[in-house]
């Protein structure tokens, strides 16, 4: 391949990779719920697709209504196809397209951790046990586990050291069967650690030396000090303290990821770079930023921009999308601002907590007292959150690494090198503290369906962008009847140009112009009135529609079908209002996602400032880029993302074609045919009826230069109600 194709080629993974973020795997919740959260992780991808498929990455979760079906099932994994089976030995170190060294797995490649943080180990050990570590693999999309092992208040110095030493035990020995990471946290809270260095320093040395041959376990090694500067010269500051406890564990020969807690609670990650442990020749070094997302915007995202300009590594090794006191003050909108500049920054994150104590940071309702095995209907807003979150990210690196463009069946890359599991020396039988759970799955939005069928799918096809040279395309599969429909699919069609990249489903063949298209086995079956999606990004003729000819599924003509499924899926609503030719003509002009206008203005933006999120246009940043105003040239466009039955979530992008940044907010309008349970992004202003009025978000009143802003929300709505908003306008 010449440089200019595989830059093109790289261009068009990263469209194709935000169009599936943008449009998901479409799908109903009841198709979802056989795919394996795990059997997602993500192969060694090149780095290129890896890094501009996080850089790409815009979160919309909900903290209402669950994208991904969550059964408690667990699944038989390989190890080699588990997280620490794919990605090995972790580090520090420096990747194409991150200003500041960032966690590399053990192939070289960027790799996030996507964490959840235990709650206090001396208060609530139940939820340390093997099936709630795989639950959480299975279904939430979560590789790491933090251990938060407070010192104080009750632990590990105050009484509960025995205890705290075999859940340890247990944790470490249940996340390295389970291919799992795991983070030994130690958890100071509100004061100077270097109160009890002599005690950190035996704590670590026992553990670093204990576990120095597994690849799994990570080292932090103060939660949240305060009363200290990172550096001040006193000898007593935090500098002195991580220098020392680094080199207590490197002294063990011990060379895993080390992350040092800064100063206020851990928000100071700015002040490091003037005195890094870097310096003194330690290595595989990050350091500690943690945020609420109701107490802390942009000052404090200021501070990871800042630190990351200079180099700085950042691991977030906790945050709640509560406020600070954990208790309340949930903020969606900003926990989905993070989590993008986290993501596109490759930060690793955990999530406070796993547990069900009654404040809004945990994951399970208080009335859940389940320790494993979850339902949805056990999830809190803070549980549900995460896992549409995790999931997301773990879908779109799934993305990544097939678009790294070796794979057309699907499967994913073994890794290359030691891919022997590497099993606790010593593994201490765990005491079988969470029995099987004989309850069936009681998630309300998955039918249990007694009748299956092999027959009667209708497909469709939308082009969701064009823009002259490629396009991206949605094909949706439906099951219109009654019974879950069973045995897998296979779609056909003829497309006046070529795939580069297809998620959600597998070439089968591609001779000539002529595509076979199959499922990706996790979406074999489609529950009754339901559909599931899959797309591709393609290149082509400027002249040529990208809309694929002679559709058949399963070798029935696909003509029969549009309209059918009104109200089954999104997909297919989406489908019937873009299939004209008319509907994709209109979009050439519009569609923001052409590969060179953002390109062009992103650079500019980025030219000194990549190390921050340069691709973060819908960030919070407010300053105008341009100070001419334009008219209210903005195009609107509403699409169901996904759709069950008495829910859907919604995605409305407001763009700006223009050459100016549009100022001075904005206003949506549409009917809908049920109720906004939850809006992210955007202000709800009035509903009257079924009239919604939103307006812009604090933060994203502007929109610059052909771009574009997304907002979403999650409806509830009767059985049979279209989920697409009507009489959709901007202003
Ligand atoms: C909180 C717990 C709460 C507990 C308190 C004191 O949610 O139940 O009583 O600690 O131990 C942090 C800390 C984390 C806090 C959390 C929420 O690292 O220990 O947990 N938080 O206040 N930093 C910012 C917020």
């Amino acid at each position: 391949m010449t440089s200019t194709s595989q830059a093109l080629s790289r261009i068009l993974a990263a469209i194709a990779a935000s169009a599936m973020l943008a449009t998901g795997c479409a799908t109903g919740v009841a198709a979802v719920s056989a795919q394996s959260a795990v059997a997602a992780q993500p192969a060694a991808a090149s780095s290129v697709d890896y890094t501009q498929a996080m850089k790409s990455f815009t979160a919309d979760a909900s903290g209402d209504q669950l994208a991904y079906a969550v059964n408690g099932e667990l699944k038989d994994v390989a190890y080699k196809d588990t997280p620490v089976g794919r990605h090995g030995k972790l580090s520090i170190g420096k990747a194409a397209g991150f200003s500041a060294p960032t966690v590399l797995d053990e192939h070289g490649q960027p790799f996030q951790l996507r964490g959840a943080s235990t709650h206090g180990v001396q208060w609530f050990p139940q939820y340390i046990n093997r099936d709630a570590f795989q639950s959480l693999r299975d279904e939430w999309g979560i590789n790491m586990v933090r251990l938060a092992l407070y010192p104080r208040e009750g632990g590990y110095l105050q009484g509960s050291q025995a205890k705290m030493d075999a859940k340890i035990e247990e944790a470490v020995t249940a996340a390295n069967e389970l291919g799992m990471y795991v983070i030994l946290d130690w958890h100071v809270l509100n004061y100077n650690p270097n109160e009890d260095a002599a005690k950190a320093e035996e704590f670590f040395t026992k553990y670093a030396a204990k576990y120095k041959n597994l690849k799994n376990v990570l080292y932090e090694i103060d939660n949240e000090p305060t009363s200290t500067s990172w550096y001040d010269g006193s000898g007593n500051d935090l500098y002195t303290y991580s220098k020392r406890l680094t080199k207590a564990i490197r002294a063990t020969g011990n060379q895993s990821i080390v992350i040092c807690g800064t100063n206020t609670w851990s928000q100071d990650v700015d002040a490091v770079a003037a005195n890094p442990l870097s310096a003194d020749g330690l290595t595989n070094v990050a350091y500690t930023l943690h945020f609420y997302a109701g107490t802390h915007y942009d000052n404090i995202k200021n501070k990871l921009r800042t630190a990351l300009s200079a180099g700085t590594p950042v691991f977030v090794t906790e945050f709640g999308i509560t406020d600070a006191s954990g208790w309340g003050g949930i903020d969606i909108a900003n926990a989905n601002d993070w989590m993008t500049l986290l993501t596109r920054n490759n930060i690793s994150y955990a999530a406070w907590s796993l547990c069900n104590k009654g404040e809004g940071a945990s994951y399970l309702k208080e009335s859940t007292s389940k320790t494993s095995k979850w339902t949805g209907s056990e999830l809190s807003t803070s549980g549900i959150w995460l896992v549409n979150t995790s999931r997301r990210i773990q879908a779109m690196i799934d993305g990544a690494s097939q678009s790294s463009g070796t794979d057309t069946d699907g499967s994913t890359t073994e890794p290359t090198t030691d891919p022997t599991p590497d099993p606790t020396p010593d593994p201490t039988p765990s005491e079988p503290s969470e029995p099987t759970n004989p309850i069936a799955p009681t998630e309300p939005t998955t039918p249990s369906e007694p009748q299956t069928t092999t027959t009667g799918l209708t497909a469709e096809a939308a082009v969701s962008s064009n823009w002259g040279m490629g396009a991206n395309v949605n094909v949706t599969v439906n099951n219109p009847s009654d019974a879950t429909y069973t045995g897998g699919w296979k779609v056909e069609f003829d497309l006046d140009g070529t795939i580069t990249n297809l998620w959600c489903g597998k070439i089968v063949s591609h001779t000539g112009n002529h595509y076979v298209v199959s499922d990706a086995s996790w979406n074999a079956s489609i529950a009754p009135k339901h559909g599931t999606s899959f797309g591709f990004g393609m290149t082509k003729a400027p002249t040529s529609s990208a809309l694929p000819a002679n559709l058949t599924v399963n070798g029935v003509a696909a003509d029969a079908s549009q309209g059918a499924s009104d109200g089954v899926s999104d997909g297919a609503s989406d489908g019937a209002s873009q299939e004209s030719g008319a509907a994709e003509s209109s979009k050439d002009s519009t569609d923001p996602k052409a590969p060179d206008t953002p390109k062009a203005s992103d650079d500019q933006k980025a030219s000194d400032d990549q190390k921050t999120d340069s691709s973060d246009s819908q960030s919070t940043d407010t300053k105008p880029a341009d100070p001419k105003p334009a008219a209210s040239d903005l195009t609107v466009e509403a699409k169901v993302n996904s759709n069950w039955m008495l829910g859907a979530t919604v995605q409305v992008e407001v763009g700006n074609t223009t050459d100016t940044a549009h100022e001075g907010g904005w206003t949506v309008e549409f009917d809908l045919d049920g109720d906004i349970t939850n809006l992210w992004n955007g202000t709800i202003a009035s509903h009257k009826g079924n009239h919604y009025v939103i307006t812009n978000a604090s933060w994203n009143g502007t929109i610059w230069a052909k771009q574009n802003v997304t907002l979403g929300f999650t409806m509830s709505k009767s059985l049979f109600a279209d989920a697409q908003p009507t009489n959709v306008i901007v202003r």
